[in-house]
């Protein structure tokens, strides 16, 4: 059925309600994203009735149609590309071949399955959590307990607000040219393979797709005021990881233009550059054709501030407590459209904050401190202090590195694991970076940071064993049981050290 919305012979909402039920809905969720679709299942199985209302014809958001996954697809292409390039010619790798690495081929590949991770959506929210939906039909809201869809009112005692967020398109002269892309158009509109791009922003899907359009072969220039990882955005990044990542961007042929702001997007019919004023204050134009808004989201919120008055930041995210209520009674906003962190658990997480509360619980969530990724040509993963940061709060503090400080890393191809393996005996120096971070005088772990591959699964777990009260110390980590070899190597390592009283860094 989606595939036939999307062509247009389907049209209309789809309806799936209970219409012979009278109880009164315990809440309304505007969207069925993340955090809409996660609260509703939650509510639900709670024992309350929900209903679910998306303008797309399927549940499940912004995440299966046009970010995380194609996100995850263009960067597992950047490390394929990239070690396809890297090791072109040896072993059994052919001579790279430039002209079959096609950003249009990857955007058209992914177009093509989209629809089944939909379908499954839909289909699990149906079938498998009873849950009740309208879609392919916008919600207005009326009040703060009416909501109108498809021509018709529809009443709860809540409403929760799930409506994602936006790439923040700048005001400048020439945004509007065909060839300026974000995240959602280059996926609905891209049609042709470009060449060269300029990314104005340094966001986190600024390195990502940056780094997947480099791969592909297309000459690609960040520009960004803030040091690209060093954003407000995001927080604990490690300065040694910072800089091998941006380094590795780098020797990759990547242009990286850091304290430099976009003055006007060039051309006539489309995009042929972009002029830019650099951290020296001199201006250039750089030819490309093709732009690409990395600036990051904003919440689409205006509606909710027009019509219910909801409070607002200066970036136009609503404002909730740690009940996800807002400053109107009974209703609560979730996910992306309060703002940062614009994360999947944070938004799936945040639903189900608001569900627990509305059915009687009294509950809050805390999202301050979490584990956090992006992705390069490699997984970047993060949890915990940078070493700066457990330096200013702890006395003593021991660090196990990989390499260690002072080995070059041509000499040493280490960490190597899944992922790096192919470069450990051929280019030593690209396979990635790895540090955790203890107090020496307590012996718990504060800090953990790894630049390669696999190793988000374990740092969801450690993001939780560390924050506990009573944390986790060197000499638990020594003695879990490793699967030798890993990505993360803590383990070992610590094991190495973990005998000694006074802790020392290795
Ligand atoms: P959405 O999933 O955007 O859901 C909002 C829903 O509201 C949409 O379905 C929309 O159709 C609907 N809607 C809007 N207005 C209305 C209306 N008036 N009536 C009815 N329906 C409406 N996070 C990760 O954790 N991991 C990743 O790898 C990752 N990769 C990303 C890659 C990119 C390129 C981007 C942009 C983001 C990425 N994110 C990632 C962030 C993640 O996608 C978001 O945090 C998450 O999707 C937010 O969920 P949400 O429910 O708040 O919003
Ligand atoms: C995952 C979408 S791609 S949802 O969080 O399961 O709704």
């Amino acid at each position: 059925m989606i595939d036939r919305f999307e062509v247009g012979d389907l049209q209309g909402p789809i309806f799936n309600i209970d219409e012979d039920t009278d109880v009164e809905y315990d809440a309304i969720f505007i969207g069925g994203g993340a955090g809409g679709r996660f609260g509703s299942a939650y509510l639900k199985a709670r024992g309350g009735r929900q209903l679910t209302i998306d303008r797309w014809p399927f549940l499940g958001g912004s995440c299966p149609h046009q970010a995380c996954v194609p996100h995850h697809l263009f960067s597992e292409a950047a490390r394929e590309l990239d070690l396809a390039r890297t090791l072109s010619g040896q072993l059994f790798y052919p001579e790279f071949d430039e002209s079959r690495a096609s950003i249009l081929d990857l955007v058209n590949l992914f177009k093509s399955g989209r629809n089944s991770a939909h379908a499954f959506m839909n289909w699990q929210s149906k079938e498998q959590l009873g849950m009740e939906y309208i879609l392919n039909a916008s919600a207005t809201v009326i009040d703060s307990h009416t909501v109108e869809v498809a021509g018709r009112r529809f009443t709860a005692k809540n409403l929760v607000l799930a409506t994602g967020s936006s790439t923040v398109l700048l005001d400048l002269p020439g945004i509007d040219l065909p060839g300026v892309f974000d995240y959602a158009t280059i996926i609905e509109d891209l049609d042709y393979d470009p060449k060269s791009c300029v990314i104005i922003g340094g966001s986190k899907v600024a390195i990502e797709y940056g780094s997947f359009f480099q791969a592909a072969g297309c000459q690609t220039t960040i520009l960004t005021r803030s040091p690209l990882m060093a954003t407000k955005s995001l927080h604990h990044v490690d300065e040694d990881v910072r800089q091998y990542v941006v380094k590795g961007m780098r020797d990759r042929g990547m242009s990286i233009l850091e304290g430099a702001q976009p003055i006007a997007v060039i051309g006539t019919d489309r995009v042929t550059g972009v002029t830019a004023r650099l951290a020296d204050g001199s201006t250039v134009d750089i030819p490309c054709d093709m732009v690409f808004m990395g600036t990051g989201e904003r919440a689409n919120s205006s509606h909710f501030v027009e019509v219910l008055g909801v409070e607002v930041d200066d970036r136009g995210s609503v404002i909730v407590d740690d009940h996800m209520r807002t400053s109107v009674p009974n209703v609560y906003a979730v996910g992306d459209l309060i703002g940062a962190p614009m994360e999947m658990f944070k938004a799936r997480k945040c639903g189900v904050t608001a569900a627990r509360n509305i059915m009687g619980e009294d509950h809050s969530f805390d999202f301050t401190e979490y584990p956090d990724f992006l992705h390069s040509t490699y997984e970047v993963t993060w949890v915990g202090l940078s070493e700066v940061e457990a330096r200013a709060k702890f006395d003593e503090v021991i660090v196990i590195q990989m390499p260690p400080p002072g080995v070059p890393h041509g000499d040493i191809p280490l960490p190597c694991a899944e992922g790096t393996m192919m470069l450990a005996f051929t280019y030593p120096e690209k396979t990635g970076f790895q540090k955790a971070i203890f107090d020496a005088k307590s012996r718990k772990l504060v800090g953990i940071h790894h630049v390669g591959f696999g190793a988000k699964d374990s740092f969801q777990y450690l993001d939780y064993l560390i924050h506990r009260t009573e944390g986790l110390s060197i000499d638990q980590l020594a003695e879990m049981n490793e699967l030798f070899l890993n990505s993360g190597h803590f383990i070992q390592l610590s094991r190495l050290r973990a005998g000694a009283m006074e802790l020392s860094s290795l």
